[in-house]
């Protein structure tokens, strides 16, 4: 069984995204996309994404072209974002940001 979590309302939605300058609002969703230095990069990101999503128990769905990655984070039980999106996407920010 999953950690339970809550949809956010749009309020608090807004709130979320107003920490988080980086994504955006999908359809039901948060959004990221990235372009790293190069593949092999963009692959120790998923590896790390992947370390903390397994830890967590939260995973995102992560699109992969050459360089460039597209995190969509959604509670697939929920059907849309809550607390556990956010904090994914705050780990995610975190794996990036330690690039330099
Ligand atoms: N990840 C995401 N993003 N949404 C979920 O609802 C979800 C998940 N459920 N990872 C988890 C796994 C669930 O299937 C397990 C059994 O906890």
């Amino acid at each position: 069984m999953g950690a339970m979590a809550e949809l956010l309302s749009e309020h608090e939605q807004g709130k979320a995204l107003g920490t988080l300058p980086n994504w955006s609002r999908g359809e039901g969703s948060l959004v990221r996309e990235v372009e790293l230095e190069s593949f092999p990069q963009a692959i120790q990101v998923v590896d790390r994404v992947a370390e903390i999503a397994e830890r967590d128990d939260h995973h995102p769905d992560i699109d992969i072209r050459w360089r460039t990655l597209k995190f969509t984070l959604s509670t697939h039980s929920e059907g849309g974002i809550t607390e556990l999106d956010v904090a994914l996407a705050t780990e995610i920010d975190a794996v990036l940001d330690a690039l330099g």
